[in-house]
């Protein structure tokens, strides 16, 4: 029986599929914080895309924008993103007209991946001086749309083909007219947040990790097997799930996890990573205790998924021990980092102990967990909680 399925779709920029399910309660006080790192650049017939300089392989190609560049979003729908040592053709850093609104704006495009699979997207406009730039705006609007908690995807691109088609600037009216208008993704993406392994820099990762609110959905058993995931059933009911960890459940009270949204990880490029968990409840509200011991049957997970923008995932996983609710990993993701990837997003998931543990072996050493990367049976358990921000109340 394999329940969690991610709702990873990564392919092309801004095409997505399918997704989890809930809705959800405000909670004050989620945020992300992001490097935005140069996307990879190919080298085609001779020539870097975007700088236009001459290469013979894509590693000829280097970064078009500086990873000191660095965004966030707040729980409040406040976006900030300055950027540095973006370059366009020739090498040159790209200085536009001081105008927001104009033809000659970079775009930031902010993804949403909520829990209801209905993925949602907004976009600021941004000028340059020198390379340079900075922006703010107000993302209520993809807030209130996206439901939430909300898995937030960061992309940079170079100015629109079409600039007419995703008119305005940076004010909220402004930017909740375009949102989901995919017009304003159809630029050359040159960099998004997640981290860079190949830099010697400091790039980082730090997300909130929360609880959707969930409901019982029903489910469908025909001939012996649900629908939706192929279990066996002999009756509906047996197939109800719960909206986004896809427990199996009677009511809604079944579907009742719970996590701090004070919990948070933070993912550096050097592969250094800590996790902190607070208000870890089971559905029946009691405060989760594990037997404190890492690598055991009952240790839940912190499962983290690099996506390389269209060129595949790499996945891999924490063991995490509860107390009364809290839990804190410290761990060192560089062994799974190369060769396993040099830039990704990351999308961080809480998930149930995998139903057979020791398909899922080890502790939270760097070995164990380069050990880990793409091991099936660590991805059978149920996702309790997601990497996500959300509206404040
Ligand atoms: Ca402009
Ligand atoms: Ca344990």
């Amino acid at each position: 029986m394999r329940l969690f399925v991610f709702p990873l779709p990564v392919v092309r920029l801004f095409v997505f599929v399918g997704i989890l399910a809930a809705c959800v309660p405000a909670t004050a006080g989620t945020q992300m914080k992001a490097s935005l790192v140069s996307a990879p650049l190919t080298c085609s017939a001779g020539a870097c895309q975007v700088t236009g300089s001459a290469c013979t392989t894509n590693a000829d190609c280097g970064d078009v924008i500086s990873s000191k560049s660095k965004g966030q979003i707040a729980g409040t729908g406040i976006g900030k993103f300055t950027v540095k040592g973006v370059v366009g053709a020739g090498g040159t850093p790209v200085t536009t007209d001081g105008i927001a609104g104009t033809d000659d704006d970079y775009v930031i495009g902010i993804l949403a991946l909520p829990a209801d699979g209905d993925v949602r997207f907004s976009s600021l406009k941004l000028d340059l001086s020198n390379g340079a730039g900075s922006v703010t705006g107000d993302l209520s609007s993809l807030f209130t749309a996206a439901g939430g908690p909300f898995a937030p995807i960061v992309v940079l691109t170079t100015p629109l083909p079409a600039p007419a088609t995703c008119p305005g600037a940076n004010s909220p009216a402004e930017i909740a007219a375009r949102l989901d208008n995919n017009n304003c993704a159809n630029g050359e993406q040159i960099g998004y947040g997640g981290i860079s392994t190949d830099e010697t820099d400091s790039a980082k990762y730090k997300i909130s990790l929360t609880a959707p609110d969930q409901t019982c959905e029903a489910g469908e058993c025909n001939a012996g097997s649900c629908v939706a995931n192929s279990d066996s059933c002999t009756t509906n009911s047996d197939c109800n799930r719960c909206s986004f960890s896809a427990t199996i459940c009677a009511t809604n009270a079944d579907c009742g996890f719970a996590i701090s949204p004070t919990s948070k990880i933070q993912v550096a490029s050097s592969g250094k990573t800590k996790v902190s968990i607070k208000g870890m409840l089971a559905s029946d509200g009691t405060p989760i205790t594990t037997d404190g011991t890492v690598g055991t049957s009952d240790d839940y997970l912190v499962f983290i998924v690099a996506d390389l923008f269209g060129a595949g995932q790499s996945a891999t996983s924490l063991k995490l021990e509860l107390k009364d609710g809290k839990g804190k990993i410290s761990a060192d993701l560089s062994e799974w980092f190369s060769p396993a990837f040099e830039s990704g997003l990351l999308f961080v998931f809480v998930v149930t102990p995998p139903p057979a543990p020791s398909t899922c072996p080890g502790t939270n050493s760097a070995a164990d967990i380069a050990a880990r990367a793409e091991d099936a049976g660590c991805d059978d358990g149920y996702a309790v909680g997601i990497g996500g921000i959300q509206l404040d109340e």
